[in-house]
């Protein structure tokens, strides 16, 4: 029932940075194209970030400009913080803890404010940034979810070369069986990072089910000494109750496999959802357990604080944000690092 797909490509030559590869057709005229001047994850972050930069430092620029420290200066940060959708939580924690900085520093003028809003940020995002440790199994199996079109396939594609990056073995399972295009989309992925791909037949009359190619790939996992299973799953919506039914139905199947697996439920979150990604997260975790959070396409987006509404909305049991993404490319994803991340978001 199910074939294997392995790039036949040199190892050497995928070695390459692809400039910035589309998800949907990663052609192989891009991957050969002259690589661009190498940035740093930190100067594309900031990059990707201006957006929600601009919404916040900008406005910012001018409260924190001098003068009193007062209720109306509050007020108004405090709407400078909501429309930065950072959201009605993270909001109210940041302004209480900044009252109290400003009492316990004896802080009078408005330019200090600055750095305490830093500050207290960053120590509100800290919580999120858990690493994710892979090596307690063999394989490692990975579960990928979310909702439709949120860079949930994409994701798998730079996470196969992150774990490559630090010398272990990937195995992808193209556990999308619904949408016609998914399948193809990560076997162009697995050939690009020329790792193994287990995916349905290509037979349009077959409905294949999504547990049994994820089942079979973990079984293929540990018959091959693989490191790192990543599953695709299909994008659903929340509201679609069979297809909720379906991920949990998948998440089980995946036990039999291997007991104590998925290792890892990781939910994929786009960033421009702004405060929906909370309801997301409720969901999907009522679903499913989920143990970590992917937010993707930070480049671009105005809604970049929906990362500190994620924080501000679980101030005792705060989710692991493991890694974001911040473009199209191969390389456009990293584990989360907070005090970066609020560098990246004042000037
Ligand atoms: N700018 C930007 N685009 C991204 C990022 N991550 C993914 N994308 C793009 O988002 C689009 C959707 O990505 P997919 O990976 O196909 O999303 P998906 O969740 O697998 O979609 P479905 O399987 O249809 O639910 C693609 O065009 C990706 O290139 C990111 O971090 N930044
Ligand atoms: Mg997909």
């Amino acid at each position: 029932m199910f074939s294997f797909f392995k790039s036949k490509k040199d190892p050497a030559e995928s070695a390459g940075t692809p400039a910035s590869p589309g998800a949907d057709a990663p052609d192989e005229a891009g991957a050969a194209a002259k690589p661009e001047e190498p940035i740093s994850f930190a100067a594309k972050l900031k990059l990707g970030l201006a957006r929600t930069r601009q919404n916040l430092s900008k406005q910012l620029s001018g409260l924190f400009g001098g003068g009193k420290i007062d209720e109306a200066l509050y007020e108004e940060l405090e709407t400078i913080l909501l429309t930065s959708d950072i959201g009605v939580s993270a909001t109210q924690q940041l302004l209480e803890n900044l009252r109290k900085r400003v009492t316990r520093d004896a802080l009078t003028d408005s330019a200090q404010l600055k750095e305490a809003l830093k500050e207290l940020l960053a120590a509100m995002l800290e919580p999120l940034a858990q690493p994710l440790d892979t090596a307690a199994h063999k394989p490692f199996v990975i579960m990928i979810t979310g909702v439709n079109g949120v860079g949930k396939t994409t994701s798998i594609g730079k996470l196969a070369k992150y774990f490559q990056g630090q010398g272990k073995s990937v195995l992808l399972a193209a556990g999308d069986t619904f949408r016609a295009a998914a399948r193809e989309q990560l076997i162009a992925w697995g050939e690009r990072n020329n790792v193994t791909v287990i995916a349905p037949d290509n037979d349009p009359d077959k409905k294949s089910d999504p547990a049994a190619v994820i089942f079979d790939a973990v079984n293929s996992a540990k018959a091959r000494g693989i490191d790192i299973v990543l599953a695709d799953t299909a994008g659903r919506l929340t509201t679609q109750l069979h297809l909720m039914e379906e991920i949990k139905k998948v998440k089980r199947v995946i036990a039999k496999a291997m007991p104590d697996a998925p290792h890892e439920v990781l939910l994929v979150l786009d960033a421009n959802t702004g405060q929906n990604a909370i309801a997301q997260v409720k969901a999907f975790d009522e679903a499913l357990d989920v143990t970590g959070l992917i937010m993707t396409k930070l480049d671009g987006t105005a809604k970049g604080g929906v990362v500190a509404a994620i924080a501000g909305q679980y101030p005792e049991n705060p989710p692991a944000l493991r890694f974001i993404g911040v473009g199209e490319g191969v390389d456009d994803l990293r584990p989360f690092d907070a005090k970066q991340f609020v560098d990246a978001l004042f000037d």
